[in-house]
């Protein structure tokens, strides 16, 4: 078990993230996967798996977004399951076991307005069918700048009653927004950090944070992978639509254990049957 005052741990319950900004996951890795998105798009998956969602995936100027994405394409489920990221996860969740319980592509094209705006959300309010130690790790293709839509973390907005519920990431108007949810408390600063990455460079935030992107202003594509990321504590609560979660947790590929510290290998590690 990881000590409480380990610094990514610690960083990471003060402000609601940890921006880790070194490559973390190696270029060919994120090549690979970044090689086989027009096929995914296409309904080609290696794995003989399908993704859970594809939406807007033709949209020239929204945001478009793949879910389970690793279940359906091996480089895909490399680049989550064979890298460091389970290790990172459990040092800043301090647990000895890491289950990936879903992951989520977001292409944002260029020159995407308003459209390519994910609006200011909390991911837990999304998914209010989740309980536990849950965080999401969001993980870079390429460079990523305010200029090209990078993700903007509001400091410290984990925390409780820090702000007013978000309208949620399909408000795209972000600036009214961001004075609606400043004004709900005068007693606290809402603070944007703009998370900019080089390429595999990865941002893990909190649950609870308040967090947005605005449009990609670039001429080159910004792609993203979320992952989410939870301890043993987590659970899927009964009685709340959980959009089939609840099928798929147990499974090795859709819902992998990417870091076990009581095995010799993390049991994603094994190589799934064709
Ligand atoms: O990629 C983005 O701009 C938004 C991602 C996001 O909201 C998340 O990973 O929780």
């Amino acid at each position: 078990m990881h000590s409480l005052n380990n610094s990514l741990e610690a960083n990471f319950q003060e402000e609601g993230f940890t921006i880790i900004d070194h490559p973390l996951i190696p270029s060919p890795m994120i090549d690979a996967a970044q090689s086989q998105i027009e096929q995914i798009k296409q309904g080609i998956f290696d794995t003989g798996l399908s993704p859970t969602g594809m939406m807007n995936i033709q949209d020239p100027m929204g945001v478009q977004r793949i879910t389970h994405i690793h279940a359906a394409n091996e480089a895909f489920y490399n680049l989550v399951t064979q890298t460091k990221l389970g290790e990172v996860a459990a040092k800043i969740l301090n647990t000895e076991k890491v289950k990936v319980w879903g992951s989520q592509l977001y292409i944002k094209p260029p020159h995407s307005g308003q459209n390519g705006h994910v609006g200011w959300h909390c991911d837990a309010q999304h998914m209010p069918y989740l309980q536990g130690d849950l965080i999401i790790a969001w993980i870079a293709f390429d460079e990523v700048t305010l200029a090209s839509g990078c993700l903007q973390y509001v400091k410290n907005s984990h925390l409780p009653n820090a702000f007013a519920t978000p309208l949620g990431g399909g408000f795209q108007d972000l600036d009214s927004e961001a004075k609606r949810l400043a004004a709900s408390n005068l007693n606290k600063s809402w603070e944007t950090v703009p998370v900019c990455l080089s390429k595999g460079g990865v941002s893990f935030h909190h649950w609870n944070l308040v967090h947005g992107s605005g449009s990609n202003q670039i001429d080159q594509v910004r792609i993203g992978l979320s992952v989410g990321l939870a301890s043993e504590n987590f659970k899927i609560l009964e009685n709340i639509p959980d959009y089939g979660l609840s099928h798929i947790i147990d499974h090795p590929m859709y819902c992998p254990v990417i870091y076990d510290e009581t095995t010799t290998k993390p049991s994603s590690y094994v190589h799934h049957e064709r």
